[in-house]
């Protein structure tokens, strides 16, 4: 199998842009900086990084007959928004697990941002008391049940949508996108810089470009940058996200470990918790480029995008691509980070 053959249901304008953040490259002063746009690729409430794996889930939830999708995230799951948004967008009813994954004690952070716009958009969303965890929960699996008790049909999403089979296949797309948007733009990326907390954005890039890799003879890096601070967990996940997904779309060896990179320093001690390279990091975006970054995952990698393009790790002479990965309206519950003193 190749990626065309597996079915994909159009959630996205179509490419998700590309740009040169030329101010911020001449402020840097070494790697030219370009970014690919998530946040404005979808009108489905904001869109995302989830939009586009959703896109690939979309066939199999509609074989299925479901009628409820259930999925599960943080207060401020970008992820929870987005499954909700495809609810909405496909008549679906929604059941959201949104538990107390960051210790952001802000009384905003369960009222506004993503968790409003769930609400809005005709969620179920209900709060629990657990802690951050990228892997399976008893308290989604609870809620599979309870659909199913009261007589739905329920559709599961895990964390991210990482450990879905397909999970993968989204961000597999988005490589070979960079690839046919390079031709047109005339530029090459040799460095991709990526978010990563359940892995399987990463994990899609590394199989697509693996792909391509084997096509055309061109090797690239993809930088995966650590925000949940729990790096070794991440490191797994996404090594066997990205080998599953290879596997999916036809890559016949294994994947070389210099193709599989997490690299720690920018996190913090705590998934969704800024520290002050994150905050200089989305100041920076937002004042040289409007370009805005959320705290939790955004203002992270581009933390670390900004010390690897200054230290020269990414050279001087690298086209380098920042995957802007969305993730805005979280920013609406840590206002206090930029409440006037
Ligand atoms: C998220 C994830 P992966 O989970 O695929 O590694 O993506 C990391 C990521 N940037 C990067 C943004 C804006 C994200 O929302 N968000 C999760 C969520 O619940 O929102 C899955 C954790």
């Amino acid at each position: 199998m190749a990626l065309h053959d597996f079915p994909r249901y159009p959630l996205t304008f179509g490419p998700s842009p590309v740009h040169h953040l030329k101010r911020l490259s001449q402020h840097l002063g070494g790697a030219q900086v370009w970014a690919k746009r998530e946040d404005v690729s979808s009108g489905l409430a904001f869109g995302g990084n989830k939009v586009r794996k959703l896109e690939y889930l979309v066939p199999d939830i509609l074989a299925s007959g479901a009628d409820t999708l259930v999925s599960i995230g943080g207060y401020q799951s970008n992820h929870t928004r987005q499954v909700a948004a495809v609810a909405a967008h496909l008549g679906l009813k929604c059941r959201l697990v949104q538990e107390k994954w960051v210790p952001w004690e802000d009384p905003t952070n369960t009222q506004v941002g993503n968790i409003l716009l769930s609400r809005m958009m005709g969620a179920d969303s209900r709060l629990d008391p657990h802690g951050f965890d990228i892997g399976i929960r008893d308290s989604w699996k609870d809620a599979l049940r309870e659909v199913e008790e009261s007589g739905g049909k329920p559709y599961p999403i895990p964390a991210g949508a990482s450990e879905h089979h397909l999970g993968g296949l989204g961000f597999a797309n988005w490589a070979f996108e960079v690839a046919e948007q390079e031709q047109a733009l005339g530029v090459h990326f040799d460095t991709i810089v990526v978010c990563t907390v359940t892995g399987s954005t990463h994990a899609g890039m590394i199989a697509g470009f693996a792909a391509l890799e084997d096509a055309t003879g061109v090797r690239r890096r993809v930088l995966g940058i650590d925000a949940s601070a729990t790096l070794e967990q991440t490191r797994a996940q996404v090594a066997r996200i990205a080998r599953h997904t290879a596997s999916l779309i036809g890559v016949e060896r294994d994947l070389r470990d210099d193709e599989i990179t997490v690299l720690e320093g920018w996190a913090g001690d705590l998934y969704g918790v800024p520290v002050q390279s994150t905050l200089d990091a989305m100041a920076l975006g937002a004042q040289l480029e409007a370009m805005i970054t959320d705290p939790v995952y955004e203002g992270k990698s581009l933390a670390g995008l900004i010390d690897l393009v200054g230290s020269g790790e990414i050279p001087a002479d690298s086209t380098v691509l920042y995957a802007h990965l969305g993730g805005q309206p979280a920013i609406n519950a840590y206002h206090s980070l930029w409440d006037p003193a």
